[in-house]
């Protein structure tokens, strides 16, 4: 197959790292995101790297996701995404203000911004035939802020499914892995991960499907599936939504952290499953994923450490950061992806 070999790598390194990186693995490198607050980060050439506001909770120093690719990789320009490819794969990202304020009946600035942001990468993708999403990185300030009449994350979701409509996909079923998470401060930021590969999406048992959550959560329901399992030449890959204390379509546990770390990593148990149902020979494991964890409260991180090493029966390589999660009762949400090579120079 001519892609059978194409693969990545996610190394996670401090921001003083990236500016050292040598020329051949700068060449390698597709794209990531550093969090850091307050913002300023060295680019590394015309890479794309995304900057979001964001406190990391663990070392001083601010920390970034890098993906590595093996392919002859090419940077591209196309609106306001920048983007970098190869044969299999295409990282890319974009930063957007919110455009002037608008009344009720018009679409939000937050809802606008959104929408034109993914209609960019829907065009992308299509025209440069990267047709598999693997993943959506979303991040925003003042999520749960109530602005034009309704909470900016519920504005979010009508934009982002605007795109999705436009474009022509599919709102249900078929859509990739995401997160949506509040930043301190700045633009709209969006990261994705493509490929030419074959693409599944994962449901949890446990959980109704995002797409179909009832409208008590906002008017139209969050375009993303609970994981995305990624075929590429016999290596299977695995990028897991960010996970919450969310059974059925309700919230649990409200008020206590340590019960909403465990129920969201019985989720993660429940997506792993079903992806190593649909995967059978991909053997996914919850102590060989690498896994990134938005913590509401600075001081619920040591809690939500000691309950992660519980339940996994280890320490794993963890990205800790301080977000606020999409529902005001949400204290943590907890994402992660395997499959893929792990290098973590900075382990929780
Ligand atoms: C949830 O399960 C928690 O809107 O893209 C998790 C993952 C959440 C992705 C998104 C939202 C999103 O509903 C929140």
């Amino acid at each position: 197959m001519k892609h059978a070999e194409a693969m990545l790598r996610l190394e996670v390194l401090p921001v003083s790292r990236l500016a050292r990186l040598t020329d051949d693995e700068r060449a390698g490198v597709l794209g990531g995101v550093c969090f850091s607050h307050p913002a300023g980060l060295p680019g590394i050439g015309d890479h794309p790297i995304l900057s979001v506001e964001m406190v990391p909770l663990t070392g001083s120093e601010p920390v970034c996701e890098i993906w590595h690719g093996n392919e002859a990789l090419q940077s591209g320009q196309h609106g306001p995404v920048r983007y970098r490819y190869g044969d299999t794969f295409l990282f890319g990202c974009l930063s957007l203000d919110e455009p002037a304020a608008a009344t009720c009946n018009d679409a939000t600035p937050l809802q606008a911004a959104t929408e034109s942001a993914y209609r960019a990468i829907f065009s992308l993708l299509d025209a440069h035939g990267y047709h598999a999403i693997l993943r959506f990185w979303n991040y925003f300030p003042a999520i749960n802020r109530e602005s034009h009449c309704m909470e900016r994350y519920r504005q979010f979701n009508i934009g982002r499914q605007d795109a999705f409509l436009a474009h022509g996909r599919s709102v249900v079923d078929r859509v990739p892995a995401a997160c949506a998470l509040g930043s301190v401060a700045g633009r709209l930021h969006i990261a994705f991960l493509a490929a030419r590969a074959d693409v599944v999406g994962v449901e949890n048992p446990r959980q109704v499907s995002a797409y179909h959550y009832p409208s008590q959560y906002g008017p139209r329901s969050p375009t993303f599936a609970r994981a995305s399992l990624a075929k590429l030449g016999g290596r299977d890959m695995l990028f897991i939504s960010g996970t919450a204390s969310i059974v059925g379509y309700q919230t649990l546990h409200e008020g206590d952290v340590a019960a909403q770390t465990r129920e969201s990593l019985s989720n993660i148990a429940a997506i792993l499953a079903e992806a190593n149902r649909l995967a059978p020979r991909a053997g996914f494991r919850l102590d060989a994923l690498a896994y990134k964890v938005y913590v509401r409260h600075p001081e619920h991180v040591d809690t939500v450490r000691h309950e992660m090493t519980r339940f996994i029966g280890g320490a794993v390589p963890s990205v800790f950061l301080q977000a606020d999660v999409c529902r005001a009762d949400l204290l943590v949400e907890i994402e992660a992806s395997g499959g893929h090579a792990i290098q973590a120079g900075v382990v929780a």
